[in-house]
Parts: structure tokens; sequence; C-alpha cells
């Protein structure tokens, strides 16, 4: 349901002052401290962040997808450890019980999630199942009348944290593809479901990722999420979903480094004059500001087109490619501009330049969203 245009121009402006006041001057820390504190979870809370793609119903915001992309527009011009708090919850790991849940399950779990109670993730990837999603092998036996969970998740995203995971295990070995995998809510701490220790990252600080392990992890029959043998294609249609999601994350970020970059080409004078005078630094701008615009303005169409119904698993894995390809170079070009302080940690132009690498690995590599593009065209073109 879309919200009026005034209340959600207030949500974005309370989004974007939260932003600004409260998050940015925590940046630094967070990465120090590689966690977030625990005042700015309870203002994320209190501002219904945890919940803003959940339905009204179980307690979110219920915002669609083009409300949904144009606040993370706002809350990504900060840390994105910082949406990634909240991001999971509303995204890649309540989507599929959203998608795909049965009523009793939402009750269950969806108002917790959107209060941020509960924490949520994803359990998809396992070490020999990258890009390769549907060969993976953790494996979900019958037994009695639930299942259990034998295998190894990889990079799980608020792993140390989740409270629910959302599983994709195999439950049918006669099936290797993706026919034979089903989707379960696997509540924890629980016997059997064992969290790895926290990866050290290259950014993203403040984030957890870590491996769960599954040892003889026995479930009821209540945690099948959806019909056996449809979990893949619920995985799928959750990251058409997330990658448009992290493609407005990128948007975000790119907007706050061009922010960034402006101010300080004004500041910073060399040969007598501002920098910014200089038409090889203005070229830098001028770029970094026609592909963020051009990202913004894909997500924000393609968001536009999935609340009307439409089928956009190609457009947001182009959404995806270019949004985190372009925050790439956004973000290199604001080290070049500003120069020797761009490598220094205490201007934080590092920092974004190691987190936002990660944009273009998880919800699909770069070359992944290439095949699905490539493949829908071909598909197409054959009729
Ligand atoms: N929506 C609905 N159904 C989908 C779908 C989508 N977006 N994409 C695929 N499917 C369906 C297909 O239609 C097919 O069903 P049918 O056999 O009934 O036609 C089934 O799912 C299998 O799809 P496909 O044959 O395309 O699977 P592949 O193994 O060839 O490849 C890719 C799928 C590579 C696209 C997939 O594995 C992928 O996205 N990999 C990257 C995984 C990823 O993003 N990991 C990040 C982890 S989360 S941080």
């Amino acid at each position: 349901m879309a919200l009026d245009p005034g209340t959600l121009n207030e949500l974005l402006a309370t989004v974007a002052r939260f932003v600004r006041e409260c998050c940015v001057p925590l940046e630094r820390r967070i990465a120090d401290e590689d966690r977030i504190p625990d005042e700015l979870v309870a203002d994320m809370r209190a501002l219904g962040l945890f919940g803003f793609a959940i339905p009204e119903v179980y307690g979110g915001l219920g915002l669609n997808m083009e409300e949904e992309v144009l606040l993370v527009f706002e809350l990504a011009k900060t840390s994105p450890a910082i949406r990634s708090v909240v991001g999971t919850n509303n995204g890649i790991g309540a989507q599929a019980l959203v998608l795909a849940g049965s009523e009793a399950q939402k009750q269950r779990y969806l108002p917790r999630l959107a209060s941020g109670e509960l924490i949520s993730s994803f359990a998809l990837t396992e070490p020999e199942a990258g890009s390769d999603a549907a060969s993976l092998t953790t494996f979900a036996a019958r037994s009695g009348d639930g299942f259990i969970l034998n295998g190894t998740k990889r990079f799980i995203t608020n792993g140390p944290q989740a409270g629910l995971f959302t599983v994709f295990a195999r439950t049918d070995k006669a099936k290797p593809g993706a026919d034979g995998i089903s989707a379960f809510l696997v509540e924890a701490p629980r016997p059997g479901l064992d969290r790895g220790k926290p990866d050290q990252k290259m950014g993203q600080r403040g984030a957890h990722v870590c491996d769960i392990v599954f040892d003889n992890c026995a479930v009821g029959s209540g945690a099948l999420l959806g019909a056996e043998g449809d979990g893949f294609k619920t995985a799928m249609k959750v990251l058409d979903r997330g990658r448009l999601h992290i493609a407005a994350v990128c948007v975000g970020i790119a907007e706050r480094l061009l922010t960034d970059a402006v101010r300080y080409a004004v500041e910073r004078r060399q040969f007598g004059r501002p920098i910014g005078e200089f038409q090889l630094i203005q070229a830098m701008l001028a770029d970094s500001r026609a592909e963020s615009l051009a990202a913004r303005a894909m997500v924000q169409a393609t968001a536009r087109r999935r609340d009307q119904g439409e089928a956009i698993a190609a457009e947001a894995a182009c959404c995806k490619m270019f949004a985190s390809e372009m925050v790439g170079r956004v973000a290199d070009r604001a080290v070049q501009i500003f120069g020797g302080a761009g490598y220094i940690a205490d201007h934080g132009i590092e920092r974004f330049y190691r987190d936002v690498r990660l944009f273009r690995l998880y919800e699909g590599t770069t070359q992944i969203q290439q095949l699905v593009i490539a493949r829908d065209l071909l598909k197409e073109a054959r009729g």
C-alpha cells in the first residue's frame, strides 16, 4: 500500500536527519569497535526501521518497493554496516516468509522481526555452493513429523546475532539441482545449530558474518516454508528483490561520497585556488554525478514496475550490476580527489572504498548478474 506523499516525505526527512545527526558522527567508532552501538539500534527500532518492508498487519511500515528504495537512498548515506542491521529483517531474512509463509508462520515471526526483537538471516550459500546456489548439499532428512538438518552455510550476514534463519536445504537427494531444494524457518539457539567465529572482513566492520553449521539439527514440521521442492524459486524471488535493495544502497553511498568529494574540492586549495576549479577534478565529479543519477533513475523505475506486478528479475540484475560497479568507480574517484587524505583513515573515504567492494560480490556477483541478464535476452530472442 502506498503512503500519501506527505507521510512519505516526512519519513524520508526523518531518516535523513537520523543519518546526519546520529549515524554519521558514529561511523569511525563503529568501524573501530566493529559493532553498532546499542543506542543506535534502539533509535532504529523506534523509527520502525526493522520493519519498513514488513506488511502493516504484522507491525511493519508496509512500504512498497518504490518507497523502500527511496528510504534506502537516505539510510545508505552512512556506513553500510548500519543499514545491514535492519536490511536482513526487511529483506533476505524476512521476505521468503512474507512471500511463501503460512499465516501461522507470519503471525509467529513477522511482528517480532518488525520490532527488531528478533533478528533474521538468510542461509543459502555454502562452502561449495556460492554462485552455483542450486548445487547446495545441506540436507534435511524427514524424521517423524519433522526434519533433521545437516550441512554448513557460509558467509551468513547477521549469523552471529540471528534468532531466525531462513535455511535452504535439499529434501530430495534424487533431485540434484534446483527442484530438490526446500526452505525452512529455523529458530536459534537450538541443539545442533552452531555458529562459527565471526569472519574478519575487508570492510563493513560492524556488520557480522559467520558460518552456520547444522549437525543433526532437528526441526518440527512447522519449520517447512512453502511447499517442499519450492525453496530454490523462493530464494531467487527473494534475491530479485534483494538485488534492487542493494542497488539502492549503492546509490545512497555514491551520493554521500559525491557530497564529501565536492565539499573537499571546494575547501582544498592547491596552486593558489580550490582544487574544484581544475577541470580534471571537475571531470571526476561530473562523471560521478551522472552515473549515480543514472543508477537512481533505473532503481526507482524498476521498483515502480515491480510494484505494478511486472517480472523484474533481469532488470533487478541490471540495477545491481550497474549500481555496484558505479559506486566502486565513485569511491575510487573520491579517494583520488582527496589525494593522500583519501588514503588516511581520519577522513573516512578509504573506509567507504573498502566497504563498497562487497556490493559487487554478495547477493550475486557482477558475473552472475550478467548471466541472469544475458539469459533473459536470449530467452526473449528464442521466443
Ligand atoms: N524467480 C522465479 N523463479 C526463478 C528465478 C526467479 N528470479 N530464477 C530462476 N528461477 C527458476 C527457474 O525458472 C527454474 O525453474 P524451472 O526449472 O521450473 O524453469 C529454476 O528456478 C532453476 O533456475 P535456473 O535453471 O536458472 O538455475 P541455475 O542453477 O541455472 O542458475 C542462478 C541460477 C545462477 C541465476 C542462481 O544460482 C543465482 O542467482 N546464483 C547466485 C546466488 C546468489 O546470489 N548468492 C548470494 C547469496 S545471498 S547473499
